[in-house]
């Protein structure tokens, strides 16, 4: 299966590697690298020679308790980047946003495909979203980013997020969004406790059907902090394995910082699984 990000196709029948690309000046891990273009261009740049087959660019940034952004901070955060991306790079550039102005303006300069950690819930999100005719990424939330962290309870942690998805994917396609051009997230960290996160990892090949494909951000999070008990500068290698596991389990795109080194773990990774 093929995704068609404005043009520039993605490649569902391989593993693919999406790159962070945080043009935020509070991510939790490269929060202030990339605030100007010709900045964030050397890095997108970088990573889609380490083998990205997307870029994600965000100006909102998602850590808990992290402030909101006005839209029009975001427009100016992300709207040069995605511009100057989509210009210069052969690959599809998503945009990391749940504001329907910023998801409209960036599908006008180029933007591939939206990337909702809020699941196009905000007012006016879907219709933009079905209007852009762009693929679309529906990711679960528990509360807000702000306050997410703050006693996550579940009574069925995989039942109930997958429930969520699936609600969504029905809105979506009943929006005139086609189920084709849906990927799901179960949202890691976003909400969930060390052991929802765990079980969402172990059961993640139950969200395959929902639609094209399931995409998994679980690089540098603090579950792979809390399991290895490392700072987010020394997570690689949990991350990795986080991200062997998830391709394992049927997710079709992982989003990373560590392009390199996760193209190369997913490249073994899939080779083992085609040997089924
Ligand atoms: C923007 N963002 C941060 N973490 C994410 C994750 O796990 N998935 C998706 N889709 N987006 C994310």
């Amino acid at each position: 299966m093929q995704l068609n990000c404005a043009g520039k196709m993605l490649d569902l029948n391989q593993p693919a590697v999406m790159g962070v690309l945080n043009v935020t000046p509070d991510s939790f891990s490269d929060g202030g690298c990339y605030l100007q273009p010709d900045a964030a261009l050397r890095r997108a740049e970088i990573m889609a020679e380490e083998g990205a087959a997307i870029i994600d660019v965000g100006g909102e940034s998602t850590r808990p308790g992290a402030p909101l952004v006005t839209v029009q901070e975001e427009l100016d955060r992300v709207l040069p980047v995605v511009e100057r991306l989509t210009r210069a790079l052969s690959i599809p550039i998503s945009v990391d946003t749940s504001k329907p102005e910023v998801m409209r303006e960036a599908a006008r300069v180029g933007a591939g495909l939206i990337n909702d950690v809020r699941a196009l819930q905000a007012p006016g999100a879907l219709d933009v979203a079905a209007a852009s005719g762009l693929p679309v990424c529906l990711m679960h939330l528990r509360g807000e980013p702000a306050t997410m962290q703050q006693v996550p309870r579940y009574s069925d942690a995989v039942a109930e997020v997958y429930a969520f998805l699936a609600e969504r994917v029905q809105i979506c396609e009943a929006a005139g969004i086609s189920r084709d051009r849906i990927l799901v997230d179960p949202g890691f960290g976003f909400g969930k406790t060390l052991e929802h996160n765990l079980r969402l990892l172990r059961h993640l090949n139950r969200f395959t059907d929902l639609a094209a494909g399931v995409l998994v951000g679980i690089s540098r999070k603090s579950m792979i902090g809390l399991l290895l008990n490392t700072p987010v500068t020394e997570r690689l290698s949990g991350s990795l394995a986080a991200a062997v596991i998830a391709l394992w389990q049927g997710a079709k795109i992982i989003r990373t910082h560590d392009v390199r080194e996760t193209v190369q773990a997913l490249c073994v990774c899939a080779a083992a699984r085609a040997a089924e």
